[in-house]
Order: C-alpha cells, then structure tokens, then sequence
C-alpha cells in the first residue's frame, strides 16, 4: 500500500522528496490539485472540502497513511480530516515547529506563510505550545507560491520578489526562518542567498519525513514486501507543467504525471 501525499499543487513535493529519501522502500500516491491552486486567500471552509476531496480521491488508491504536505490545508483542514479517516494522517506543521525549536539558539524565530496559514497563527500555536518564551514574527508572501507553479522559481523575477518581500526581516534578530508553505524550498537557494548565512532556514519536510517514519513503526505499516518504485503523481491541471517541476526536483526515474478531476 502506497503512502499518499496532498498538496495544492507542486508544493507538496518538496516534501514528497524528503519521504523518498528517508523511506526508500516505501511507494508514494501523490495528488497536487494545481487547478485550485493557491489555496493560501480561500476561506477556512473551502480548504477544508478541498482537501477532503483530494483525501478521497487517494483513499481509493488504497492509501495507508496521509501526508498532508501544505500547511495552508494542515492549518484549515487537519482535524477534520483526522475525524473523518481511519488512517494515520501527518501534517506539516508540528513538524516545522518542532524542527525550528531545535534550531533557534536566541528564541527567535521568523515564519513565512501563505495568508491563510499565517492569519490562523497556527505556528505561533505550535511554538507557544512548546516554548512559551518564543518570540516569532511572521509574514505572508502570497506572491511565491504562483511563482513556483509557474515554474520560474530560478529566475531572476522569483529573485527579485524575494528580496521585496523578505525586507522586513532584515536586522529582524530571527536565527531561524521557517519555510511555512511547501511551495517555499524550491525558493530555498533564493531565500537563503537574502537573509544571508547566520538565520538558518527550516524545511519543515524533513521533521514530517521522521515523523511518517516513526508513524509507520507504530502502527506496523512499513513497506516489507519488497515492491518498490511503483510511485503515482497525479494533478488536477497541466501534466506538462507539473510533470517539468516533478522531474526536476525529485529523484524518480521515468517520472510519469496523470491528469485527475477531483470534487465536480
Ligand atoms: N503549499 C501550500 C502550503 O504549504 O501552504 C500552499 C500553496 C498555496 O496554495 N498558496
């Protein structure tokens, strides 16, 4: 059985990446809905049904366990999820915040996010709930994820916005920076490169890729047959596009997309 993967759209790849890495006999099922995409201005409600959507388009590929690898939908929509399935279901979030704790050494710590994510201070949540002394600034950048799903988050105009958007983190006092939204580690080199080698950046997909692993030993889920690279990808919009960002952000020989409608 497949692990299943949801973003709302190529985001959630980044995260898919770590999980291959960590987990290299398990298979993914992944659905990024770019038709819908962005998720970040719509409304607590719609995230909710659009991510219900995407979970049970992959329920019926027999998935074991979920990742939700976008915040903005880890934000809205985790809970309900978990009510409403029987299997495990991960998000993004505590990981992150977890992964930014172990990191900080002045307890400051700067947040990135899309506009949903950052209005329901979900990270602020999760900080204060493990370290109350936390100071976390945040910001929304609703500019970056259509640029990556443009896929021109290597040129010179994903450059340029960064370093406008990022202005108010200069001499913020943040040491550590989280990638708050899964479309944001394709900006990495970019983001990296403006708040300069003493604020280190989070990607809290990593932290998520642990926590699947650890999820899948305690519910005795992991991959022991020895079936291996059966991954699926599947999208809602253009297989070209997302198909082009796939191949060169994964690892994936013969990396094939299917185009899917979900939620009509
Ligand atoms: N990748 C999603 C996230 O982590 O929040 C959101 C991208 C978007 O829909 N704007």
């Amino acid at each position: 059985q497949p692990i299943g993967v949801i973003d709302s759209g190529v985001g959630g790849l980044t995260v898919a990446q770590e999980i291959l890495r960590q987990l290299p006999n398990e298979n993914i099922c992944y659905l990024g809905d770019t038709l819908r995409c962005p998720y970040g201005p719509r409304d607590t409600e719609q995230v909710k049904e659009f991510t219900m959507d995407m979970t049970n388009y992959l329920l019926e590929h027999d998935i074991k366990l979920l990742v939700i690898a976008c915040n903005t939908a880890t934000a809205a929509a985790l809970q309900y999820i978990r009510e409403h399935v029987a299997i495990p279901v991960v998000g993004v979030i505590q990981p992150g915040a977890r992964a930014a704790l172990k990191a900080t050494k002045n307890n400051q710590i700067g947040v990135i996010g899309t506009e949903g994510t950052i209005k329901s201070q979900a990270y602020n949540s999760a900080l204060d709930l493990l370290d109350h002394t936390i100071k976390v600034q945040t910001l929304a950048c609703p500019k970056f994820a259509p640029v990556v799903e443009s896929s021109e988050y290597k040129g010179s105009v994903a450059k340029k916005i960064v370093a406008q958007t990022l202005r108010p983190f200069k001499n913020s006092g943040v040491d550590t920076f989280v990638l708050g939204c899964t479309h944001y580690p394709l900006l990495q080199p970019i983001i990296e490169n403006v708040l300069g080698s003493s604020v280190k950046v989070i990607n809290p997909g990593l932290e998520t890729a642990s926590e699947v692993s650890m999820l899948l030993d305690y519910f005795s889920l992991r991959n022991v047959s020895g079936e291996k690279n059966q991954h699926r990808f599947f999208t809602t919009g253009s297989t070209k596009i997302f198909g082009g960002i796939a191949r060169d952000w994964l690892d994936v020989p013969n990396l094939e997309v299917e185009y899917v409608k979900i939620g009509q």
